[in-house]
């Protein structure tokens, strides 16, 4: 007999499943008390750096809700400041040199996970340990763009300008830095994998700042170059596209198991943009979770009819969870997805 595949990964691999399995971006953070009362001890990247409380809060949400997978809990930035990258958390990341040069491209190290970052490796090993058989961890980087965008603004921004005219400015550079940027964090995800990682993610958070030929020209080149070593790690790969409605189409044909959308286009839009060779992973709107019970139900039963019931949908938010966002809520919405989809047949009809 073999043994059964966490629905998290059949899904991620579009097998059948016995109902949607569904995680939260930003499951372990602010909105839990039991987050806060760690991060009043701590500063931010205390916790990053300390293996103990950073499995601690990724287990957090884990014992508090019947989520299908955990995340490690660490920050797209973490491993550039194991390339030499001087940052803080403010509490966005605020790179305090910014990168516009040749010269400070060149300058950024290699990145070797097991030397630079040994702790997110450790962290991931304990989590394991602490983690029931069923749920699997997903590791996780910023993908090459997305990290350019801090890297070149020095802080978070609502256009990112500075980031998206050094893409004109000096596109060789930029081509550069995306070529540094997706080795590193190729290098990284690989380690992560090999300490126990289940699936890899890749977070393009900024992605909906460009038009369809820049995407290509830099963004789809990083992700591109970070995966390709990726494969021989065996485990699902995820690329989240924040805004990238008007993009399915440039993602459609990369070596990629699933795409993760945000909440502006319809999942069924989406698949079919798509096709049948990606599983998709979304798109509640985060502010919905501030329905009323009823409401949410509603919200959240369209985002599983608009997946259609097909293989290969992971439920989550289209974005991170918000800070104000009521613990109870949460619990409401994974009962509802769990309980309504079980009831699926699988060819997307709903049994009465
Ligand atoms: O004060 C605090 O407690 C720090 C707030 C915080 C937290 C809880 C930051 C700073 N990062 C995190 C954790 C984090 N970041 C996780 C944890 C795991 C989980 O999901 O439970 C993950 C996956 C990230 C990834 C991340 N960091 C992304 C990609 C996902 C996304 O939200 O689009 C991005 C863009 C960041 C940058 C960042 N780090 C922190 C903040 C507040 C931000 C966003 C800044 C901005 O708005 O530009």
């Amino acid at each position: 007999m073999t043994a059964t595949i966490p629905p998290f990964l059949a899904a991620c691999r579009r097998q059948p499943v016995p109902y949607t399995p569904l995680w939260i971006m930003r499951q372990a953070g602010r909105y839990l008390p039991e987050y806060r009362r760690v991060r009043s001890q701590a500063e931010f990247t205390t916790l990053l750096r300390s293996p103990e409380l950073a499995a601690e809060v990724t287990l957090q949400p884990l014992r508090r809700f019947p989520l299908d997978a955990a995340i490690l809990f660490s920050d797209i930035m973490t491993p550039l400041q194991g390339m030499g990258v001087s940052l803080s958390f403010e509490p966005g990341p605020v790179v305090h040199e910014p990168i516009r040069t040749d010269a400070s491209v060149d300058a950024l190290s290699q990145l070797v996970p097991e030397r630079d970052v040994p702790f997110v490796l450790e962290s991931i090993r304990l989590v394991r340990a602490g983690l029931p058989a069923g749920v699997p961890l997903i590791g996780f980087a910023g993908a090459p763009f997305t990290l350019l965008c801090y890297l070149v603004c020095g802080r978070p921004s609502k256009e990112f300008g500075a980031a998206r005219s050094f893409l004109y400015s000096n596109p060789a550079a930029a081509e550069r830095l995306i070529d540094r940027l997706a080795d590193a964090m190729s290098a990284y995800l690989r380690a992560q994998a090999a300490a126990g990682a289940q699936a890899l993610m890749l977070f393009e958070s900024w992605a909906g700042l460009l038009a369809p030929p820049q995407f290509e020209r830099f963004a789809l080149r990083g992700v591109r170059r970070a995966v390709a070593g990726l494969r021989e790690a065996g485990v699902p790969l995820i690329y989240y596209v924040n805004q990238g409605s008007a993009l399915m189409e440039c993602v459609a044909d990369l070596d990629l198991d699933v795409i993760g959308v945000d909440w502006r286009s319809p999942l069924g839009t989406v698949r079919r943009k798509l096709g049948p060779g990606k599983a998709v992973q979304g798109n509640l709107d985060p502010a919905a979770l501030f329905a009323s019970p009823e409401d949410l139900r509603r919200h959240a039963g369209r985002v599983l009819d608009e997946a259609g019931g097909a293989p290969g949908h992971i439920f989550n938010l289209g974005h991170g969870i918000w800070p104000e966002t009521d613990p109870d809520a949460v619990a409401r919405l994974i009962d509802y997805v769990h309980e309504r989809s079980s009831r699926q047949d699988g060819t997307g009809a709903v049994a009465p």
